[in-house]
């Protein structure tokens, strides 16, 4: 009981710190779009009857600014992904949180909006991540969604991905908007005493 509630105490000081948000930062460049551009982002998946572009006057709530990504997938069967991949040493292993805006204009006959976040390793590829998040239906208005979870010791950097997939029949689409997309990672900023995963063996 004792260790029970040490442990407590010792989330709590970890949530403070996340709460304060010491000098965690959002690792991806050009989150919300506000270049006016897709710089920092690729675009995979797509054929002639798909579309990713930058829209204005349009953005998601979670912070300021006047435009979002348009993803626009009339295609059939196809998998329309919005991606960025950040540089090498910019992720290491810890508490991952992520937030992202996101609305849908359309998700028709098998249309669906999936967002993955992956914690990639140096040279090993994917380590860990957030597993497949979705699928998504913020029908005609914005809504953040945030979330969290744990990035192994080897991870260097991360991938997060916006997935607007289409079903296989005639008349599907999936068309949406992005913005404001976050990756923090709370291992970058805690020092060897406070990861979560040394507090949980000091209580093993
Ligand atoms: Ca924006």
């Amino acid at each position: 009981m004792k260790n029970c509630k040490s442990l407590f105490a010792a989330i709590l000081v970890l949530a403070f710190m996340g709460a304060t948000g010491a000098s965690a930062q959002n690792i991806l460049t050009n989150p919300g779009f506000e270049s006016g551009d897709l710089t920092g982002w690729t675009v995979n998946g797509g054929n002639a009857n798909t579309s990713v572009t930058v829209e204005s006057p349009d953005n998601g709530p979670a912070l300021p600014g006047s435009n979002n990504a348009y993803m626009s997938n009339m295609g059939e069967a196809i998998g329309l992904t919005l991606k960025q991949t950040t540089a090498p040493g910019t992720a290491a292993g810890g508490i991952v949180n992520y937030s992202f805006d996101l609305k849908l204009d359309a998700a028709e006959v098998g249309g669906v909006l999936f967002v993955e976040i992956f914690a990639e390793g140096d040279g090993v590829g994917i380590v860990g991540g957030s597993g497949l998040l979705g699928p998504f239906w913020p029908w005609n208005e914005w809504q953040t969604f945030t979330g969290s979870f744990v990035a192994p010791a080897n991870t260097d950097f991360m991938t997060i991905q916006f997935m607007a997939n289409t079903g296989a029949a005639i008349g599907t689409n999936c068309i949406a908007h992005v913005d404001n997309a976050s990756v923090e990672v709370e291992g970058l900023v805690a020092n060897e005493a406070t990861t979560w995963s040394n507090v949980k063996a000091l209580y093993r």
